[in-house]
């Protein structure tokens, strides 16, 4: 028979498919507790007569019982919250993503806890908790997914069943430094619905439904290795704050002589311009940027010459925004910038005369 072309394109479809599901599914495995009875049966003749048949054991089933894998699967699921922001409080901004996955032959309960690893943080993380995905929306939000802590508690997951939990870190001290990481494990350890630990020692019996621990690879929590009842995996935040570099520089822009070539010294009547500039090399924003410069003793201000925000000039007395018609009055200059982009740098400058 010829086979229609639509036949195997489908074909062809279902087997990719097949091949692109991940290796630990277990879907279709016999459910733990399963008895598998059988009974064999013998025929023969005697002088070519039919002999009554023979069943296997005079009919008795011959018996077991299917065990219990017990196999939780942790994996990383990237949140795109794993940033830090120093001084956030009660942030929903802040979370890693993981899925843990029953890949059993039963449905299984697994207790869940977290490690942190390689921490550089100048001050740990407080009030961390493990949130699960209540509204299975990919994400954590409160209104959505609650505030139950779930570390050091006892989940039940379903076989086969793969469900969504946060590490959520709601404060972060304001000290925290730009680059700053900081490692959690998320951690299930099989449990007996009780809060206390699987154990997967006791000796098979074809009759009994035994536990056996089947997490084939080891996980990244301390002391996660092979067959263990226990999986984990690992995610990072890393803090992103802005960080700020002034530099500051100083060139003659005039002395008042015209001598040619033109040679430019620092002498009473030459025009001198200050440059300051402010590098942001974090990893975000920087508002609210103010610079405030005093004019030097035995000069005298001159001009405002750049400041991308908001120009101020100190009269003496107080701060004014449109430049003094006296420039004697200027003792201090300000610049107020209102974002300094991450990864971004400004310069302001400003004129002074040698008196
Ligand atoms: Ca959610
Ligand atoms: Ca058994
Ligand atoms: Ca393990």
């Amino acid at each position: 028979m010829k086979r229609h072309p639509l036949i195997l394109t489908s074909l062809f479809v279902v087997a990719l498919l097949l091949a692109a599901a991940p290796a630990f599914a277990a879907v279709g495995e016999t459910t733990a507790g399963t008895p598998i009875n059988n009974n064999a049966t013998v025929d023969y003749k005697v002088n070519g007569i039919d002999q009554t048949q023979v069943p296997s054991d005079g009919g008795v089933d011959t018996t077991f019982v299917v065990d219990q894998k017990v196999k939780p699967v942790v994996a990383n699921a990237v949140s795109g919250a794993e940033t830090l922001t120093p001084g956030e409080t009660g942030s929903e901004n802040q979370w890693l993503k993981f899925t843990v996955t029953n890949d059993g032959n039963k449905d299984a309960s697994f207790k869940l806890s977290y490690e942190v690893t390689g921490s550089t943080l100048s001050t740990a993380l407080s009030g961390v908790v493990i949130i699960a995905d209540t509204d299975t929306s990919g994400s954590y939000t409160a209104a959505g997914d609650g505030s139950s802590d779930l570390n050091g508690q006892v989940v039940t997951i379903a076989r086969d069943t793969t469900l969504t939990y946060f590490i959520v870190a709601p404060d972060t001290d304001a000290g925290l430094l730009d680059s700053e990481v900081a490692t959690y494990h998320l951690i299930a350890t099989a449990d007996d619905g009780t809060g206390t630990a699987l154990d997967d020692s006791t000796p098979n019996t074809l009759a009994g439904e035994e536990v056996v621990f089947t997490d084939s690879s080891a996980g990244t929590a301390t002391g996660d290795g092979t067959y263990d009842g226990k999986d984990s995996d690992s995610g990072t935040f890393t803090v992103s704050t802005a960080t700020l570099t002034v530099t500051k520089s100083v060139a003659i822009t005039d002395d008042g002589t015209a001598d040619t070539p033109e040679e430019l010294f620092a002498i009473p009547g030459a025009v001198m311009e200050y440059t300051i500039n402010i590098d942001n090399g974090g990893g975000t924003d920087a508002t609210s940027v103010i610079l405030i410069d005093a004019i030097p003793g035995n000069t005298t201000y001159e001009s405002f010459t750049t400041c991308s925000g908001t120009k101020a000039w100190h009269n003496g007395t107080g701060w004014v925004a449109v430049e003094p018609a006296t420039l004697s009055d200027v003792t201090q200059v300000r610049c107020t910038i209102a974002t300094l982009t991450a990864g971004t740098n400004q310069d302001v400058q400003f004129r002074v005369t040698i008196d």
